[in-house]
């Protein structure tokens, strides 16, 4: 019998899927799903003293590896609580017209079709928990959108709809679904969006201080800790010097 709740993470190689598997270690068992194993294998070092971690390595974008890793799980891991859908990124910033078709199809392939496949995957597990949740990661980019990011925009305000109706879906499981929309936060995103260009991505961060991924970490265990009958719908998460997608004052 497993005392320890379990909670999959996607995108746990890094940023803020990898904080908040820090977070959670004290009080959950962790499946850390991510396409660099190594990163997987370091991370599950780092944590085994803390906890029981299973890796599980495929890309969200590929449907297949998906639903294989899911209904292949060993069967001492086939009890799941929590969902954090937090695999995505951005590609490019241009606008529409000039954006690749490459980034933009990235872009719904991972941060709208990959969210969706896990949640498909996983939710049949969900269900059977007595404290089923889960947080799905979204952006200040789902509520509003800004000049160059149109499809980014678009595929995190996917995932707000996504946050919405899932909550109504499942709400005779007795499923929580806590969406959570970060402005900047200072993490691979904007060297993964600049595709490896470090000045630009540092540029994004430069002259306020920007969040870092402990911070949201830090709201999605705030989300998950909440009493039973408690239900963090949204929660939008700022640095200081930040009022809206676009507007970031910088000294
Ligand atoms: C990340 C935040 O403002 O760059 O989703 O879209 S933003």
């Amino acid at each position: 019998m497993n005392t320890k709740r379990t909670a999959l993470i996607t995108g746990a190689s890094s940023g803020i899927g990898m904080a908040t598997a820090k977070i959670l270690a004290k009080n959950y068992r962790l499946i850390i799903c991510g396409r660099r194993q190594n990163r997987l294998d370091e991370l599950k070092d780092l944590l085994a003293k803390e906890t029981e971690v299973l890796t599980l390595n495929f890309d969200v974008r590929d449907k297949s590896s998906v639903f294989n890793a899911i209904e292949n799980l060993p069967e001492h891991w086939k009890s799941i609580d929590v969902l954090i859908n937090n695999a995505g990124n951005a590609h490019g910033l241009a606008t529409f017209d000039a954006a690749e078709l490459d980034d933009l199809e990235a872009m719904i392939d991972i941060n709208v079709k990959g969210l969706i496949y896990v949640s498909k995957a996983v939710i049949p597990l969900i269900k059977q928990s007595e404290n089923g949740h889960i947080v799905n990661i979204s952006s200040i980019a789902g509520k509003e959108v800004y000049p160059n990011g149109a499809t980014y925009c678009a595929s995190k305000a996917a995932v707000e709809s996504l946050s919405k109706g899932m909550r109504f879906d499942l709400l005779p499981f007795g499923v929580k679904v806590t969406n959570v929309a970060p402005g900047a936060v200072e993490t691979e995103f904007s060297l993964v969006r600049f595709k490896g260009n470090q000045e630009k991505s540092d540029n994004v961060y430069a002259g306020f201080e920007p969040l870092v991924a402990e911070d949201i970490a830090d709201a999605i265990a705030y989300a998950l800790n909440a009493p039973k009958h408690v239900q963090i719908a949204d929660v939008t998460i700022f640095p200081r010097a930040q009022a809206s997608g676009a507007t970031i004052y910088k000294k």
